[in-house]
């Protein structure tokens, strides 16, 4: 293994330069590929899962996953089968999976008491009373990727959330090629307290989870990662079911006033990078100085991970370390970023922390390092990609609600509000609407 120079592992930028937001703008510019053969391919299993239900699904599973199984139920794992996976595992890792979960819990039991999920109502003078009732959906359907990109943790941030909201029934499609399980998925379905598993993946499931089939239920709403193809279905049937987003690479962007490791920064940048080629690794930092150390920590410590193909392929295709005038100016850009991963290494991060109003999720101080939150802080690790944090959330027990207006009006609230109603529906064109408030007035 060569070690490359540190100047071609990664591009670097300064904000100062002329063509700086030519440049940057290019380095964000992510297309999520909608390949049309792919929409196609998807489309078609989705109607034929439609029209043909549950032997659909074991074709598609057959030839897609080389999984044969006489029935869709033969592909349901059984409650002891994911409490054996969960006791096959190391009594170590079973407490970081029980730990992580707990910790997940915890926070979203706080988010749910906070973020409304009482509702609300008020009452009017004449008597009238208004409000909003707040009602957890009833079957929540999860996607667990079934290959490189099979993390239990995802399960507890998908699940987790649902769960505390009050979702009756969760269930899990996590495709098994070869009929090979990941164990430490199982666990964590099992930890997490989802209600059935099925070993199936792909557009079948996502198409299975939306129209229902003889065996497997219908559900309200699907969310978590998959593959082009299983995002590409979600596309589809979202009208029919809700879903939760389409997912892009994993990002990261480090702002770093100098003080902190930099070998720690370059590990954060590593973090993400190694998830997969196209993920963004980001540093904005005013001290030019700190920017070649941080380059020197990369170059040394690169060859070192058992990843560190991907990492170098997602560093040299979409990383930079950027060199700009003064934290004011990274805040500033940090918010034309509008990264899924903050990280705020500094100081007195809390100051920046105020001026940032676009990120998914914020990491303020040197020992927040992203990876704590990927697994075990609290907060939901399913967070919004590819610049779309400027106008959605993390995940949240908010998604797993919702919302229905509540309107109860009293005998004379009805002789003010009919006055008023009858007038509009009229200028509509309405009579039916006109006439039905005007018969509760006196
Ligand atoms: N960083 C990923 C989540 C994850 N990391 C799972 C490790 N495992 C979301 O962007
Ligand atoms: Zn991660």
């Amino acid at each position: 293994m060569s070690m490359a120079s540190p100047a071609s592992l990664i591009t670097r930028l300064d904000s100062t330069e002329a063509d700086f937001s030519a440049k940057l703008s290019a380095l964000l510019a992510f297309e999520a590929s909608e390949d049309e053969a792919i929409d196609r391919a998807a489309a078609q299993i989705l109607v034929s899962v439609k029209t043909h239900g549950d032997s659909a699904v074991l074709e598609a599973t057959n030839r897609f996953d080389r999984l044969s199984a006489d029935s869709v139920a033969a592909l349901e794992l059984s409650q002891q089968e994911m409490q054996a996976a969960l006791n096959s595992l190391s009594a170590e890792r079973r407490h970081a999976l029980e730990t992580a979960a707990q910790r997940v819990r915890a926070y979203h039991e706080i988010q749910k008491k906070e973020c409304g999920s009482e509702g609300f109502s008020y009452t009017e003078a004449d008597g009238t009373v208004l409000g909003q009732k707040v009602t957890p959906l009833d079957r929540v359907g999860i996607y667990v990727p079934g290959g490189k990109a099979a993390y239990p943790s995802s399960v507890l941030m998908n699940a987790i959330p649902a769960k505390v909201a009050g979702v009756q029934e969760i269930i899990m499609v996590v495709p098994t090629p070869d009929g090979v399980k990941n164990p430490l998925v199982l666990a964590a379905a099992a930890i997490a307290g989802v209600d059935r598993v099925f070993t199936i993946g792909g557009a079948q499931a996502v198409g299975a989870l939306a129209y229902g089939t003889a065996t497997i239920p219908q559900v309200d709403k699907i969310v978590g990662p998959g593959n082009a193809y299983v995002a590409a279905a979600k596309r589809r049937v979202f009208g029919t079911v809700g879903i939760d987003m389409i997912a892009g690479p994993s990002e990261i962007l480090v702002l770093c006033d100098g003080t902190t490791n930099p070998d720690w920064v370059a590990m954060d940048l590593f973090s993400q990078a190694e998830h997969d080629e196209l993920a963004q690794s980001i540093l904005l930092c005013p001290d030019a100085a700190y920017i070649e150390a941080v380059q020197a920590s990369i170059a040394r410590l690169l060859p070192e991970m058992p990843r560190h193909e991907v990492i170098r392929t997602s560093l040299a295709n979409r990383g930079a370390l950027i060199k700009v005038r003064d934290m004011d100016e990274a805040c500033a850009i940090a918010n034309s970023i509008a990264a899924e991963h903050l990280e705020i290494s500094a100081e007195q991060p809390q100051q920046w922390a105020d001026k940032i109003r676009h990120a998914g999720a914020m990491f303020l101080g040197r020992y927040s390092s992203e990876a704590l939150g990927d697994y075990c802080a609290g907060p939901n690790h399913v967070l919004p990609t590819s610049r779309t944090a400027r106008f959605s959330s993390p995940l949240g027990v908010y998604d797993f609600q919702k919302r229905s207006s509540m309107i109860h009006v009293s005998e004379q609230g009805a002789q003010t509000l009919g006055k008023v109603a009858a007038e509009l529906a009229y200028g509509e064109g309405l009579q039916a609407h006109a006439r039905s408030a005007e018969f509760r007035l006196k």
